[in-house]
């Protein structure tokens, strides 16, 4: 009889142990805080340096500011980008952030972030719509004036070369992107009352390696040794080109003048040893941006409608052997 309580006694011991440290777990989460704030970002992929250099920023800079970040790869497709977008709203996040592959396409599935009261912000790049109040603010660079900045160097490089002639090829991003509308239009502005300058073609590089040494080959096969100038909107399209401009028989930043976009440690290094004259920089660090936005609107708080960081170029005609690491 002693030996059955005592076994009973101990089963009993077992059971309230067990249900001690469950309740001791549960009390634990119930202790555990919740997340300041859940993030959800839809970023276009990982075409390339910046854009992921700009994803481990924004994950880098979630954590230091203890954002819960639900960060999904559109891999280059807007669908994926939507469909991301309607995931966030299903699961009820504070803050939607995305970057838009194109301009178009985004009111139905934002309107639905709207009607779920969930503020969207603009990352990197911007939307075309009629609707008003979709979106709380864009934050990304002035790709205009990256377009600027670009003509402008060509132009001073035309002068001291003495050129009366200019025939420029240029390789664009992804159509109908932000980036690819704005940096044509700035390069375009800047050079249109330029009598020297002629654009022999625009070609879509859909801002891959790949499609920048398929870019170049065609252009070179078209035009040959009228080409004077290659304007490339990121630094993979030209990384891509240059093999094909040196399988040609032409030497890079001598017989053809580069000027590229983006600012990674690649390109800037091919710069350095003269292959590339001009790169734009187009810095992907937006995470910090973004995570004071992020919080600003989970409280309640006017955000800027647009926040552009600062920017400059790096070209041949500046001393670049104390330029810090990129980072991307
Ligand atoms: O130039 C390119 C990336 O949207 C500014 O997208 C970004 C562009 C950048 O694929 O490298």
């Amino acid at each position: 009889m002693f030996h059955k309580i005592r076994r009973h006694t101990v089963a009993c011991l077992c059971l309230i142990t067990i249900l001690l440290l469950l309740v001791g777990c549960q009390a634990t989460e119930e202790v555990q805080t919740e997340p300041a704030l859940l993030l959800g970002f839809s970023q276009v992929g990982s075409e390339s340096a910046w854009r992921m250099g700009n994803t481990r920023d924004i994950e880098k800079k979630a954590e230091e500011c203890g954002i819960s970040l639900m960060l999904e790869n559109a891999n280059q497709k807007q669908e994926n980008q939507i469909d991301a977008i309607r995931r966030f709203i299903a699961y009820q996040v504070d803050v939607i952030a995305f970057s838009p592959i194109v301009e178009e396409g985004w009111d139905n599935v934002l309107s639905e972030a709207k009607e779920a009261g969930i503020p969207v912000i603009l990352v990197d790049r911007d939307i075309s719509t009629e609707k008003e109040g979709l979106t709380a603010c864009l934050i990304g660079a002035d790709f205009y004036n990256e377009g600027v900045m670009a003509a402008e160097y060509l132009i001073r490089k035309a002068d001291s070369l003495g050129l009366d002639k200019v025939n420029i090829v240029e390789i664009t991003g992804t159509e109908d992107s932000t980036p690819m509308r704005q940096r044509q239009a700035g390069f375009m502005d800047t050079i249109k009352d330029d009598e020297r300058m002629v654009v022999l073609e625009s070609i879509n590089g859909d801002f891959l390696i790949s499609r920048g040494r398929e870019c170049m080959k065609y252009l070179i096969e078209t035009y040959g040794d009228e080409i004077d100038v290659v304007y490339s909107h990121n630094d993979e399209m030209t990384l891509g080109a240059l093999p094909e401009i040196e399988k040609a028989g032409f030497s890079p930043g001598q017989d053809m003048i580069i000027i590229s976009i983006d600012g990674g440690q690649d390109a800037i290094d091919v710069l350095k040893e003269g292959k590339i004259n001009c790169v734009v920089e187009c810095t992907p660090m937006l995470g910090d941006k973004l995570m004071e936005t992020a919080i600003k609107l989970k409280a309640g708080e006017e955000v800027e409608k647009v926040i552009h960081p600062e920017e400059q170029y790096f070209s041949d005609e500046m001393d670049l052997s104390g330029l810090a690491p990129r980072g991307y």
